[in-house]
């Protein structure tokens, strides 16, 4: 129902993607997503309890060799539709990242007259997309499509290296062991952090380790 709602708010985005999707690469910004996580089993949003909705988060960062102003920036979780879920503000320098929670995305659209849905990342086979405005026009800045398993309970999904197209699992809240790829790598999910899975292997992870990196209960 709030889906239906939101295509009669944004009808323009597709005429508007229809022609900058056929711009040259360079027209695309330095601004791109590098980390979420779907199906959150942790206070990631650092309110005191666990929600599948307001936990979800997306990272994105800043790759090229100057700041930019995120205000331009905003997120959906369809590429086809692309309902507005959460704009972005502030600057970003180079080599940053910035976060969004689930939380706080709803309270921005609640602020916004846009409903609560939160980032509304599906926890199947799914996508997040990133949308530059320019000027009138809005163009797509990144995306990434994503399967069920690479986002399953507390499974994130990053870029890494940060200037390559390389995804790879951080699933060491939950260790993937099937045979697809990418595959395990039991490195953990670093939301506001460069993603990073040089120094951790799944067999140095204990959950003492990470009770101890979350501050999560001993229980
Ligand atoms: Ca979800
Ligand atoms: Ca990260």
């Amino acid at each position: 129902m709030l889906k239906s709602a939101r295509k009669g708010l944004y009808p323009f985005f597709y005429t508007s993607l229809l022609i900058l999707f056929s711009l040259p690469s360079g027209s695309f910004a330095d601004v791109v997503i590098t980390e979420l996580l779907a199906a959150p089993g942790t206070d990631w949003s650092g309110d005191g309890t666990i929600d599948w909705r307001d936990d979800e988060w997306v990272e994105i960062a800043n790759r090229g060799d100057s700041a930019v102003d995120l205000i331009d920036y905003w997120v959906s979780d369809e590429l086809d539709d692309s309902p507005i879920r959460y704009r972005f503000s502030g600057m970003l320098e180079p080599g940053e990242v910035a976060w969004v929670t689930g939380q706080e995305a709803r309270a921005w659209q609640l602020e916004m007259g846009l409903g609560g849905a939160g980032l509304s990342l599906r926890n199947t086979s799914g996508e997040v997309v990133l949308y530059h405005d320019i000027g009138d026009s809005v163009a797509l800045a990144d995306v990434i499509v994503y399967e069920t398993y690479q986002v399953d309970y507390e499974r994130a999904l990053g870029r890494h290296p940060l200037d390559s197209e390389n995804w790879m699992l951080f699933d060491g809240l939950n260790l993937y062991h099937g045979s697809q790829e990418p595959g395990s790598t039991g490195c953990l999910p670093s939301p506001g952090v460069i993603n990073d899975c040089g120094d951790v292997s799944s067999s140095g992870l204990d959950w003492g380790n990470l009770k101890g990196l979350y501050g999560l209960p001993d229980s």
